[in-house]
């Protein structure tokens, strides 16, 4: 049975904005109170995704959120009409509505742990949605994540999308971000690894916080009746110097782990327990980038890792899909010339330019969900969320039709930017065949 490598793609919202929401992430402080592009941004994700399709490899799309998430305000005592409650909570603390207005689902690798069948001891697709609970505006997203995953990989006999963990600071899930997967072929058996920043049980650090324990990886290894796992605890000092995912400073694809130098709490004895418990699956390639050739800060700010390391068909070697930031920073363009000269694992670079993303603390790493699957849970797939040229074309054009070319933080209290959102979601749950009741505003009006 064939099984291939597919990436989902979350496609930006239409209130992609700059609201420096997210404390640990240093671009998204940063650029706070920047104005954004929507229009831009979202044409960036798909751009990303319709070159990896035209190079053969399976890629699909996750659709945006409802945002602003008026139920959210409801349930925090503003009534009356959308509107009205827009205009109160407004009134009551603009960062609530930066809250229930950010598009951060556009980065799907947050949006759940992916377990491929040949891992698990029942040979079925696990998911597990992230609950992201360390962040307001991020822990509104599972239950809509949930429904799409649940749309698109619809096949009950072949799937099991697993509920969220718990909400509770023990069990903080954020996702694939933390998650790499070890194996020969993508259809073998492999190793799954979970990077924990903190122990569930330990204090919290409130100015870099570590957003995913030890207690979750351990969790959802059970519950997806994986294997063959291993829990690794992620460097502090990556988290301080502002990796608040582990896809920041580390990415794994095949029998390949690219990695920085600090990237794990003790690094030789996280290398020594992925080699141990590789034993017999597969022989694992470790390339650490050290501190010398790219301090951990260029690689924080190009984002020298959160790239997508894969397999082109007809290349012998790994494909490296960089941000353009890795091009400008010095360190980090040098150190990837050397690289690809190498004779090793990665072959070549290739650069894309995410920039809206960027700007939030978003690689292209962070804006796919990758799922391996076999040719019966391809078959399986339900919904219209399989990019090809037609729905490319379809998406660009409702992108072109309904998303501001602008957005200050000053607009999301617009109620227009209310209606406009709607009536486009509206209209792609038509183009994505998602139902005419998959987003909560489509249900309260039916
Ligand atoms: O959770 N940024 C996201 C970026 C997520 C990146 N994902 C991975 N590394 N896989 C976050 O910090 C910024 C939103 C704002 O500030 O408006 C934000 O949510």
């Amino acid at each position: 049975m064939a099984f291939f490598e597919a990436n989902f793609d979350g496609i930006v919202g239409l209130t992609h904005n700059y609201g420096g929401l997210s404390v640990g992430n240093l671009a998204s402080a940063k650029n706070a109170g920047a104005v954004s592009k929507p229009r831009e941004a979202a044409l960036q994700g798909l751009a990303k995704a319709k070159s990896l399709h035209d190079l053969g490899l399976m890629q699909g799309v996750l659709p945006p959120h409802e945002r602003p998430h008026i139920q959210t305000l409801r349930t925090l005592g503003f009534s009356g009409s959308d509107e009205r409650v827009l205009e109160a909570a407004w009134n009551a603390d603009p960062s609530l509505i930066a809250n229930v207005s950010a598009s951060a689902q556009m980065w799907a690798a947050n949006a759940a742990t992916i377990s491929p069948s040949p891992d698990c001891a029942d040979g079925r697709l696990h998911m597990t949605p992230a609950n992201l609970l360390t962040m307001p505006h991020r822990a509104l997203e599972a239950a809509q994540t949930r429904a799409s995953l649940s749309a698109i990989f619809s096949n009950p006999d072949h799937v099991t999308v697993h509920p969220t963990l718990p909400y509770q600071s023990l069990f903080a899930d954020e996702g694939a971000a933390n998650h790499m997967r070890l194996c020969s072929a993508h259809g073998a058996a492999g190793l799954e690894i979970f990077v924990w920043g903190r122990d569930g049980f330990a204090r919290h650090d409130l100015q870099f916080p570590a957003r995913q324990t030890r207690q979750t990886g351990e969790a959802i290894a059970r519950r997806h009746g994986l294997n063959n796992a291993l829990h690794l605890q992620q460097s502090r000092k990556a988290i301080e110097a502002g990796a608040f995912h582990n896809d920041v400073v580390a990415v794994a694809s095949r029998n390949v782990l690219f990695c920085h130098e600090h990237a794990f709490e003790d690094r030789l004895s996280a290398y020594e327990a992925i080699k141990q418990a590789c034993q017999g699956l597969l022989e694992p390639i470790i390339v650490e980038v050290a501190e010398a050739d790219v301090p951990l800060t260029d690689a924080i700010k190009s984002y020298l890792f959160n790239t997508q390391l894969l397999e082109m068909p007809g290349e012998d070697r790994l494909v490296l899909v960089a941000p353009e930031e890795c091009r400008e920073n010095p360190a980090t363009a040098r150190y990837l010339e050397g690289l690809v000269a190498s004779n090793g694992p990665i072959g070549r670079v290739m650069f894309v330019d995410v920039r809206q993303s960027m700007r939030n603390g978003g690689g292209p790493a962070c804006l796919r969900l990758r799922v391996v699957l076999n040719d019966t849970q391809v078959q399986g797939l339900g919904a219209r969320a399989v990019l090809d040229d037609g729905l490319y074309e379809d998406l660009c054009a409702w992108v072109n039709r309904h998303y501001r070319e602008t957005l200050a933080l000053n607009d999301l209290c617009d109620p227009e930017l209310l209606e406009e959102s709607r009536a486009a979601l509206d209209a792609l749950t038509a183009i994505m065949k998602l139902g005419s009741d998959f987003y909560p505003f489509q249900r309260v009006s039916a």
